[in-house]
């Protein structure tokens, strides 16, 4: 071995295993609702080595980087065998993204990836990119990967490279590591993303919250979160959409809005973190947002804050599509402790640690969306009033 191959490839291996062993350490004193950690909890940089660099001198005497990964993002998420395991979106330099395992022993620092990326079996309609697993632990006994699957618009003209079509891919596996394809979810709509499947049977049929789009990128004339059932999973029908919650004006999911994680089951209801989008003059804006559903009607609403929940901060707010917070996953402990995998700006992982109590207080506690400026200053006037009644005004 050459001593620059040799340095280079001991330089390598120290540098990733220094940042494999980081600890990591809780950020600020936050809102109260959630607290944030300093550092990504998985990036491009945390992909194995023996995945990028052929470590044959013979083959590789510079020990170039045979295969470059541009970022890792948007995870599903599951407690499973004692560790916390998530299912990041990992994205080639060539825009291609895959799915990949990595586990903690504690859900904050130390994920590590298994030793290949998942090999998602297809349908006879190829995949061109997959992306953003939602993963469920389903009652029917599989774990479900339900995720976007995107293929060129079949009708798009020969100088329309962009156009695609966006539509919902299942997958279910007992494993992690074998993958049952499943055909792709069929509804009414032209197009769909942020499909997320319910853990319980609802009136017997598997029930999904979708996001009915009328092209690739904007939600169009529909949008909103729906939620459908179907008689069965091979193949998954859905017939009829119910939106229940759609995008609305001067909020912020003004422009469109997607189911994250599959939500959390409590004493008071369905706890939803969603994504909310607004467009600026600097772009499009991505932030997240929390709701609760009734526990006997799923399309009911009952609580829902104003506002985002997480939006990104600091450097989270530049990135490969920079000024995005996104969540698919998120874990619930037996002790109702919850972790939020977020991603920042379509570029790498992050973890906010909260609890159910916490998140219950949240949501049924902080005010909802008045929609005017009025009544955002009442709400205001309302907190200064109920501190004033205690004799605190604010020294
Ligand atoms: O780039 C931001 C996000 O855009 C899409 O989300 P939505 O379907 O709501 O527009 C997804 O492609 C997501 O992966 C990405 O993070």
């Amino acid at each position: 071995m050459s001593p620059i191959f040799n340095q280079r490839k001991e330089a390598l291996i120290l540098q990733q295993e220094a940042l494999l062993a980081k600890v990591n350490q809780t950020a600020g004193l936050g809102n109260g609702c959630y607290q944030r950690y300093k550092n990504p909890v998985l990036t491009a940089e945390h992909i194995p080595l023996h995945w990028k660099y052929d470590f044959d001198e013979k083959t590789n005497p510079f020990l170039i980087e045979r295969f470059g990964i541009n970022a890792v993002l948007n995870a599903g998420a599951i407690k499973w065998k004692g560790k916390y395991i998530v299912v990041p979106r990992v994205e080639g330099i060539d825009r291609k993204s895959f799915f990949a395992v990595a586990e903690s022993e504690n859900g904050i620092d130390g994920f590590r990836f298994w030793d290949k990326p998942i090999v998602l079996p297809e349908t006879s309609d190829p995949d061109t990119n997959v992306y953003d697993m939602r993963l469920v632990e389903h009652e029917d006994g599989w774990i479900y990967g339900l995720f976007c699957t995107e293929r060129r618009d079949p009708e798009a003209l020969p100088g329309d490279q962009s156009a695609a079509i966006a539509q919902c891919g299942i997958a279910r596996t007992k494993d992690l590591i074998q993958w049952e394809r499943l055909p792709d979810l069929v509804t009414k709509s032209a197009q769909q993303r942020n499909v997320v499947l319910h853990p319980e049977f609802v009136q017997g049929k598997y029930a999904f919250y979708t996001r009915p789009q009328d092209s690739f990128i904007e939600a169009g004339t529909g949008g909103g979160i729906g939620f459908g059932l179907s008689e069965s999973i091979c193949p998954a029908v859905v017939d009829e959409e119910v939106i229940l919650d759609k995008k609305q004006y001067h909020t912020v999911y003004e422009s469109k809005n997607g189911a994250g994680p599959a939500p959390i089951k409590t004493t008071k209801g369905w706890l939803h973190l969603a994504h909310g989008v607004r467009n600026t003059a600097a772009g499009l804006r991505y932030v997240l947002y929390l709701f609760m559903t009734d526990l006997e009607d799923l399309t009911k609403v009952i609580y829902k804050p104003a506002g985002y929940f997480i939006a990104p901060e600091g450097e989270e707010r530049v990135g490969d599509v920079s000024n995005v917070a996104f969540s698919n996953g998120w874990i619930l402990d037996n002790d109702g402790t919850v972790f939020i995998y977020y991603a920042s700006s379509d570029t790498r992982l992050h973890v906010a640690v909260t609890s159910v109590d916490q998140l219950l207080d949240y949501v049924m506690n902080n005010p909802a969306d008045g929609l005017r400026s009025s009544t955002t200053v009442a709400t205001i006037l309302n907190i200064i009033n109920k501190n004033a009644s205690i004799g605190y005004h604010g020294k």
